[in-house]
This record gives structure tokens, C-alpha cells and sequence, in this order.
């Protein structure tokens, strides 16, 4: 009876954790650019995400980049794979941005559900 109960419990937890882990709803909940020493319109894009309890994301593996929705294939910025920040839900990126005006940034999600989030920003 003991060993019907705990089975039955693993099994339960079993298909908590891989639903957990399959939602797709990770959001972004807010995001900052940052100057930096290099290039005149290169920063630093930090962005601040969520998984889908709204806790921050953590272990959470994505690539950002960028493009112009003015200039449509006039820009190739390059894929930039995140680094995670000190501050759980923090990812941190350089970009190369080639010039002033809206951008478009996208975050490819590759774990721990793939998905993409896009988020317009002004570069001055
Ligand atoms: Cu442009």
C-alpha cells in the first residue's frame, strides 16, 4: 500500500516538473540599455524575465539581437548568446546597434522552453 502511494506520488511530481518546464509563458518584464566604451551606438541590453509563475527566470539560456522595423533587411546584427547577471532573471548582451532611432529586440528563448520575445526600444 505504501509502495502504491509513493509510486503513484512520483509519478504525480513526475508531471508537475515537466508541466513546469514546458510552459512557454516566460515574459519580459522590464528592459535597459546601457552606453558603453565601445563603438558610439553600441550598449549593453540587460532584460529582466520571468518564468511562467512570474518568479524571476532562472537557468534560462537565450540569444538576443536586433533589427530596424524601419529599414527592414537593411541591418544584420549579429546573434549574441546572453550572459545571466548577478540578479536572478537578469541576461545581459552587447549590441552592436548601427545607428540612431527604434529598434526592435529580439530574444530568442532556447531554454528552458523555446520561444521569442520582441520588444521595441529608441537608441539616442
Ligand atoms: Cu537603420
Amino acid at each position: 500500500m505504501i509502495k502504491f502511494f509513493f509510486t503513484n506520488f512520483l509519478i504525480s511530481l513526475f508531471f508537475f516538473i515537466s508541466t513546469c518546464v514546458q510552459a512557454k509563458d516566460i515574459s519580459l518584464d522590464r528592459i535597459e540599455v546601457y552606453k558603453t566604451e565601445n563603438g558610439t551606438f553600441t550598449r549593453e541590453v540587460v532584460v529582466w524575465l520571468k518564468d511562467a509563475n512570474k518568479d524571476p527566470l532562472k537557468f534560462g539560456e537565450l540569444i538576443m539581437t536586433a533589427d530596424m522595423p524601419s529599414m527592414p533587411m537593411a541591418h544584420r546584427l549579429p546573434k549574441v548568446k546572453a550572459r545571466p547577471g548577478n540578479e536572478d532573471g537578469t541576461y545581459y548582451a552587447i549590441l552592436p546597434f548601427e545607428m540612431k532611432g527604434e529598434w526592435a529586440i529580439k530574444i530568442e528563448i532556447l531554454k528552458p522552453s523555446p520561444g521569442m520575445l520582441v520588444k521595441k526600444i529608441h537608441i539616442k
